[in-house]
C-alpha cells in the first residue's frame, strides 16, 4: 500500500527513511525487504514523490518512508527532506557503488540526528571487495564518522545477496520490524517448497481414503516430508534437533513422530500410500494435519538453518493457519 506524505498520521510505527539519489535502488531495497513495489527502470525518476509503504499492510510493524531522489534535476527536495527527518526512527543511506557522484546524500547525512546504516548497492556491478571498501573508505572520510554498512546486490533478473546482512544489520535499529521482516521472508521462501509440502500432504491424505495402507503410513509420509525440507534448507535433521522442533510444536501427532523409529522407514513407505494418491485425499484429516506440519517445520528449519529458529507462538500460530486453510481449500 502506498500513500503520499501528506496523509501520514502521527507515527506509532516505526518509520525507516530511505535516503538516497535517483536509481540509487531504495524501491528495489524495499522490494527485496517486503516483496512489493515497483521499480524503475534505469534513468528516469520511478518514484515520483514521497511515498510510505507501511508493512504488512493490515498491522504494520514498519513503514518505510520512500523520498524522491536526491540530486534529481529541477527537483528541490529541502522540503521532503525535512519532512521526512521529523518523521523517521533511523535512515538507510542508499548509495550505488558505481555511483561515484555521492555529495547530495553524503550532505544530508553529515547532519542527519537519526541512526544511519550505509547501504551501498551494485555489488554486482563492481565485484572486486578491494575496490568497493575504497569506494566506502572514500564516504567514510566525506561523511567524518564510521557509520553500518552493508552491502547488496539488487540486479533486475539474477540473484540478490545481502538481504540476511541487511536484516541482521536492521535488527539493532528495529528489532519488531526485522522480526516481521523476517517472518515475511519466510514465508516468501516457503511458497517455493509449498508444491513438496501439497504432495506429502496428498499421500498421507490418501490413507484417509485408503484405510488398507494404515495408520503407520501417515507418520511415515509426515516423517519423510519432514526429511525432504530439513534437505531443501540444509539442515541435518538429527534425532536431538526433531525433538526441539517437537517440543516447539506440541502437537501430538509430531510428538508420536519424534519418538517413532518410523521416520527412518519413511522414504520406504512413501511409494506404497503414493499409489493410492486421489482427488478425494485432499479432503481427509491427514492431508491438513501433514499440509500444517509442513508449514511449521519449514518456518522452524528457516531458522534453524539461519541460526534463530522461531518462538513456539509463531510456530503454532503457523500451523493453526495453515491447518484452517488446508481444510477450507479441502471444502
Ligand atoms: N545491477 C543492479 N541494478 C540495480 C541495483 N539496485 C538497483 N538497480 C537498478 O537500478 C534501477 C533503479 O532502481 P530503483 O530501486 O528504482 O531506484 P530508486 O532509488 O528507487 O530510484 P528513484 O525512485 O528514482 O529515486 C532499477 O533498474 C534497478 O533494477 C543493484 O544492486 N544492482
Ligand atoms: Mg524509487
Amino acid at each position: 500500500m502506498s500513500k503520499t506524505t501528506t496523509d501520514l498520521n502521527p507515527a506509532t510505527v516505526p518509520v525507516l527513511w530511505l535516503l538516497g539519489k535517483t536509481g540509487a535502488g531504495k524501491t528495489s531495497i524495499i522490494r527485496a525487504l517486503t516483496g512489493a513495489g515497483a521499480v524503475g527502470n534505469g534513468f528516469a525518476p520511478g518514484t515520483r514523490e514521497a511515498t510510505v509503504h507501511d508493512f504488512p499492510a493490515t498491522e504494520p510493524a514498519v513503514r518505510f518512508l520512500d523520498t524522491r531522489g536526491l540530486g534529481e534535476a529541477g527537483h528541490d527536495p529541502a522540503e521532503d527532506l525535512a519532512a521526512a527527518q521529523g518523521l523517521a526512527n533511523a535512515a538507510l543511506g542508499v548509495m550505488r557503488y558505481d555511483d561515484p557522484v555521492q555529495a547530495p546524500v553524503i550532505a544530508q547525512l553529515r547532519t542527519l540526528k537519526l541512526p544511519v546504516l550505509l547501504v551501498f548497492t551494485g555489488a554486482d556491478l563492481l565485484p572486486d571487495e578491494g575496490a568497493r571498501e575504497r569506494v566506502r573508505a572514500h564516504i567514510r572520510k566525506e561523511i567524518g564518522r564510521d557509520l553500518p554498512f552493508v552491502s547488496l546486490s539488487l540486479p533486475p533478473e539474477g540473484v540478490v545477496t545481502g538481504v540476511e546482512a541487511l536484516l541482521d544489520a536492521l535488527d539493532s535499529f528495529m528489532p519488531r520490524a526485522t522480526a516481521a521482516l523476517r517472518r515475511a521472508e519466510e514465508a516468501r521462501h516457503f511458497l517455493t517448497l509449498r508444491p513438496l509440502v501439497l504432495r506429502y500432504a496428498a499421500m498421507a491424505g490418501a490413507s484417509d481414503v485408503a484405510p488398507v495402507v494404515g495408520a503407520a503410513a501417515v507418520p511415515a509420509v509426515q516423517g519423510a516430508l519432514l526429511q525432504a525440507l530439513a534437505r531443501r534448507h540444509k539442515v541435518d535433521l538429527t534425532p536431538a534437533r526433531l525433538r526441539l522442533l517437537a517440543s516447539a510444536l506440541g502437537t501430538g501427532a509430531l510428538v508420536r513422530l519424534a519418538t517413532s523409529h518410523v521416520i527412518r522407514q519413511g522414504a520406504k513407505l512413501v511409494p506404497v500410500a503414493g499409489q493410492t494418491l486421489g482427488a478425494a485425499a485432499a479432503a481427509g484429516a491427514s492431508f491438513a494435519t501433514t499440509y500444517a506440519l509442513g508449514r511449521a517445520a519449514s518456518a522452524w528449519l528457516y531458522g534453524t538453518a539461519r541460526g534463530a529458529p522461531p518462538d513456539q507462538k509463531t510456530l503454532r500460530g503457523l500451523y493453526d493457519q495453515a491447518l484452517r486453510g488446508a481444510r477450507d481449500a479441502a471444502d
